[in-house]
């Protein structure tokens, strides 16, 4: 496949305007009628080009009612063309698809079942010839004919039309969707399900009807989804004036799908992952997570659909700000210092090694190979964080005039990320030029932030670099918002004034756009200390001189949470990188320095703050995050200075640890029942993370056991069996099967007995690892299995994924092969720990480049795969 490039585009020659679409389904086949009105655009352009072809059997071509002879056409693998066109007319073409043998999972494919499509990006091009790109928008209507007993529920895109039966026990249901859109928004769906539903009247006095279609069994699950989609329609009215258009929303939940959830107009197509949630088979984070995504897919009816993306490399227009959205909607239910947390977490997990890797790329990538790959940390992530320093520069209430001003403009339309940020830039006054850069730019800057006293003043400096990135050598300084804080000598937060700052409610805004930058804040007591990149204003890695006894400080007198959980991490982080240090031939030549263990009491001990937060203080930075801040990695030694640091807090604070923990269980056991309110989640938060420090304490193994076989609801399930099943209790075995045969059926909580074993750091962890491919459960073609075992262990187990010997490397260089055959768009995914190879040892870069040279080498590799491997080795 070729290189696409962004300088490249052309507007569309030919516009589609009307799409009447027949699905004639049966058991493992379908045929396809499509019926398109076409109007040309270009006039230079004399034949008609329709992506499509793999997969799929041309049947006719027929064009204003005259079937086409093969001469009139061209068929290549992946276009059709129709030479010669008028300047408008209707052609209708017959495909034949083979639903029942798409492991792909893109197109029409079955699923427990039933059928279901999945068309962002490319699927609509495998259903019939189409110019399938974004900016062909298009009205629909669809028919669909199937058996009515296999299949009695039908569904498409939009409101529902006639419905009726049909001879030899077949029935018929009709959709039309009056609102334009493009083909990978396109949905239908043929299945035996059951269905939970419920209104919604939106504040125009609009009835919409919501249904979450699931496996009849499943249907008690969805609740919490229902609740969540009631709420999104809520939020987007309150906080942006934005209501739903359509008279039905619905919902599909199934089995097996690519990726969370897919967005397609007035039908979502789910991942049973991001629906279903009951207490005893999902988690907290589980419940939090499904009314993120309901929120999110929710949230691009109107960022995404009503106006949608020009090209693909415009993706981030509608990714970015949608997880924007659906960010700032779980801040405002729930707790927005904890979200923050949550959100940086991830950003600095999944998005900056990606960033610092050979698949780094800008926001607005400029060309790909496969788009399937670009649905990344960084267009998603890092997007998302594009808009949140927009809002923050510009201000709420002229976002929300921008928000209004985009829709205005381009409601109907296909647009990019320029158009976005000139009704941004028009709506505020702000000039967004520089800014810009933010989405042509790869890579993280760094801010390195000096301080210097000048009388009674202190000079604040701000110095930013980026590092090269593949195509990128040279950077320009970028444009971003810094929020900062004093704390005085007392622990009092100060507002000393700033010649070139302006202090908001939550801290001194400091906009940045050279490379060094100076800051004078006017009398500022000796003593006092700086709370920097407060709420995260900018997706950067900070660097500043701050000393340990500063940090230990703001540690207990910060008042801005997330500034206070972050300079705890950072005192963390630079605590166990000193012991990773100090190891020679796999012993410590240091222990925990005394100030920072006293300070882990400290915060151990306090019961003024919110638990759940406590819960975030005390949660060591990640092996991998630990990793990142060493020019080479050292996966042993990370976990073994880790865990010597788990150990020594919970040895010097064995009565705290185990008092709290107590505490915690008794007000949870004292509560008449399981509640999702944030108190309770805390304390299970809490206690579940102090599991943690308990284990490596004598009476851990008893603690742990009693902790899993009282548990009553998932969270406390899955806690206590993680910690176990990287444990070497004598209960672990037993505890292991237990798990298995009481979830034994339900898929996502077996995932997760796959998940505890994928993060083992047990020493013959991998053996297991490796093992469990063969288990009975383990399949190749369901993607949240695989990615429950594989990509966890690919991804978070660092200590065992770089094992010395390379057997990590192989057997995950193994797996992307054969998953490359069923499903390429999952195989690529894991990719990417395989890639970043630099950040080892020579002897483990050779290991790892090895098993990328196999991958190449193997037969018929997926154009997915090819341009990852062929990256991630140059
Ligand atoms: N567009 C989907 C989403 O992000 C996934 N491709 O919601
Ligand atoms: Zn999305």
């Amino acid at each position: 496949k070729q290189e696409i490039f962004l300088k490249d585009y052309t507007s569309p020659a030919f516009m589609a305007e009307t799409v009447d679409l027949l699905f004639d389904l049966d058991e493992d086949t379908a045929i396809v009628t499509s019926r398109v009105t076409y109007k040309r655009m270009d006039s230079g352009q004399s034949n008609l080009v329709l992506n499509g072809g793999e997969f799929m059997k041309l049947l006719s071509v027929n064009l204003d009612g005259h079937l086409l002879g093969e001469d009139a056409y061209v068929v290549t693998e992946e276009t059709l063309t129709v030479k010669s066109v008028p300047d408008v007319f209707t052609l209708t073409i017959q495909t034949e698809l083979y639903p029942a043998d798409n492991t792909r999972l893109e197109g029409l494919y079955k699923s427990g079942g039933n059928f279901c499509t999945q068309c962002e990006a490319e699927g609509f091009r495998h259903i019939t010839y189409f110019p399938d790109r974004p900016d062909v928008m298009a009205v629909y209507t669809v028919r669909i004919e199937a058996d009515k007993a296999r299949y009695p529920i039908l569904l498409s895109n939009g409101n529902p039309g006639k419905t009726g039966d049909l001879p030899e026990g077949r029935h018929f249901a009709e959709w039309y969707d009056p609102y334009p859109k493009p083909s990978y928004l396109f949905a239908v769906v043929a299945g035996n399900l059951g269905v939970l539903s419920d209104t919604y009247k939106t504040k125009s006095g609009k009835r919409v009807d919501l249904n979450i279609y699931a496996a009849e069994a499943d249907l008690e699950k969805c609740h919490h989804a229902m609740a969540a989609l009631k709420a999104s329609m809520k939020w987007d009215e309150d906080v942006f004036g934005l209501e739903y258009d359509l008279d039905v929303y619905n919902i599909l939940a199934v089995g097996d799908f690519n990726m969370g959830a897919m967005e397609n107009k007035g039908l979502n197509v789910f991942n049973t992952k991001y629906v279903l949630a009951s207490p005893e088979t999902a988690t907290d984070a589980d419940f939090d997570h499904v009314e993120g995504v309901i929120g999110h897919e929710y949230f691009h009816n109107w960022t995404g659909n009503r106006v949608t993306c020009r090209d693909w490399f415009q993706l981030s227009l509608k990714e970015g700000l949608t997880v924007f959205r659906d960010q700032e909607f779980s801040s405002d239910l729930g707790s927005r210092a904890l979200k923050r947390i949550d959100d940086v977490r991830l950003l600095r997990a999944a998005q900056f090694p990606e960033d610092a890797g050979p698949l780094a790329h800008s926001v607005r990538p400029d060309h790909y190979v496969e788009i399937n790959n670009f649905y990344t940390a960084t267009v998603y992530n890092k997007g998302a964080e594009v808009i949140r320093m927009m809002h923050r520069l510009i201000g709420a209430q002229a976002f929300r005039k921008g928000m209004e001003l985009y829709f205005n403009r381009h409601d109907g339309q296909a647009v990019t990320c320029d158009d976005f940020a000139a009704a941004m830039q028009d709506s505020s006054g702000k000039n967004l030029d520089q800014f810009k850069l933010w989405y042509s730019q790869a890579g993280t800057p760094t801010l390195t932030v000096t301080r210097e006293r000048d009388g009674g003043d202190i000079l604040l400096t701000v110095h930013q670099s980026c590092p090269p990135t593949p195509g990128q050598p040279e950077k320009e300084p970028n444009h971003l918002p810094f929020l900062m804080g004093w704390i005085g000598p007392n622990g009092e937060p100060l507002e000393p004034a700033c010649s070139n700052g302006v202090w908001q409610e939550d801290g001194c805004l400091l906009e940045i756009s050279n490379s060094t930058e100076t800051f004078r804040f006017k009398d500022v007591p000796t003593g006092s200390v700086p709370s920097l990149l407060r709420t995260f204003t900018a997706p950067v890695h900070l660097k500043h001189d701050l000393s340990k006894e500063e940090k230990l400080f703001l540690m207990s007198h910060d008042r801005d949470p997330f500034a206070r959980w972050d300079i705890t991490q950072d005192l963390l982080r630079v605590e166990i990188l000193r012991l990773v240090d100090s190891y020679k031939d796999g012993k410590a030549q240091e222990t925990v320095d005394k100030d920072v263990l006293d300070a882990f009491g400290t915060v151990l001990a306090d019961e003024s703050a919110d638990p759940a937060f406590i819960a975030e203080l005390i949660l060591l930075p990640s092996e991998n995050d630990l990793g990142q801040y060493m020019d080479v990695i050292k996966p042993e030694e990370i976990y073994l200075a880790r865990t010597q640091f788990i150990s020594q807090v919970a040895d010097a604070h064995r009565d705290i640890v185990l008092e709290r923990y107590k505490k915690c269980r008794e007000m949870l056991e004292n509560q008449a029942q399981y509640s999702l309110d944030k108190n309770s989640k805390g304390l299970r938060r809490l206690s579940n993370t102090l599991l943690g420090f308990i284990k490596q304490t004598s009476s851990g193994e008893d603690v742990c056991c009693e902790h899993y076989n009282n548990a009553t609801n998932m969270t406390d399930q899955f806690a206590a069996l993680s910690v176990i099943a990287s444990s070497e209790f004598q209960c672990r075995n037993e505890i292991l099967a237990n798990f298995y045969h009481q979830w034994k059926g339900e898929d996502l909580v077996i995932d997760k007995w796959f998940m505890a074993q994928a993060m083992s750091r047990r020493d013959d962890a991998l053996e297991n690892i490796v093992n469990l491919i063969d288990h009975p459960d383990f399949s190749l073609t369901n993607p949240n299995r695989m990615r429950s075992l594989v990509m966890v262990f690919a991804g978070q187990n660092q200590r065992h994924f770089h094992a010395n010997d390379g057997r990590g490397y192989n057997f995950l260089a193994e797996i992307i092969v054969k998953v490359d055959k069923v499903n390429p768009q999952v195989a690529a995914r894991l990719v990417a720990p395989l890639g970043r190879w630099k950040k080892l040892d020579p002897h483990r870069q050779k290991l790892m480049k090895t098993s990328l040279d196999a991958i190449l080498n193997a037969k018929h590799i997926s154009d997915d795969v090819g341009e990852l491997v062929a990256k991630s080795l140059a």
